[in-house]
């Protein structure tokens, strides 16, 4: 069973997430995505606009998703490969000189950067949204109270 690991935020989830995601899976048998807490982004720098359990959630429902595990800092990495008995980490190539991956991973387990999703990222759509005018009416989600 040839097991891969990939790591991070999925916020907003898009099809340059899906696409890593696919891709990743297709590497081996089974796919585990290490998803950045939210104590963790605050230390990436990041806010993401979905809690770690929604997005938790949304990347449980993926097909090519087997486990969701949390990434709740920089070092855990050597440790997941081990306990997980991990052949290849997986990554979008933004990743491919990063310390956090090359030097700490190397000689656990392969190490593959998949060219990115052009024309897509988190960040973009939110900037996208802020540029449209806010919907009239109501926009409560079910349960939510007014
Ligand atoms: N990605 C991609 N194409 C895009 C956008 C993202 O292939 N258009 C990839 C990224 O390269 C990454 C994965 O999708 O491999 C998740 O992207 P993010 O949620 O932005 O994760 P990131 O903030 O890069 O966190 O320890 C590593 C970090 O947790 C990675």
């Amino acid at each position: 069973m040839k097991k891969i690991l990939t790591y991070g935020t999925f916020d907003l989830l898009h099809y340059g997430h899906i696409e890593l995601l696919r891709r990743a899976r297709e590497q081996g048998d089974c796919l585990i995505v290490a998803l950045s807490t939210d104590e963790f982004n605050a230390l990436k720098g990041k806010q993401a606009y979905h809690s770690y359990k929604v997005r938790k959630q949304m990347l449980e429902a993926i097909s090519y998703v087997d486990r969701v595990i949390p990434e709740e800092n920089w070092e855990q990495k050597p440790a997941d490969v081990r306990l997980f008995e991990i052949d290849t980490v997986v990554m979008g190539d933004d990743w491919k000189d990063d310390a956090h991956f090359t030097s700490t991973l190397e000689g656990l387990c392969n190490l593959v950067f998949l060219p990115r999703t052009p024309g897509v990222s988190t960040s973009n759509i939110k900037g996208d949204l802020k540029l449209q005018e806010p919907v009239e009416g109501n926009t409560q989600l079910p349960g939510e109270s007014a």
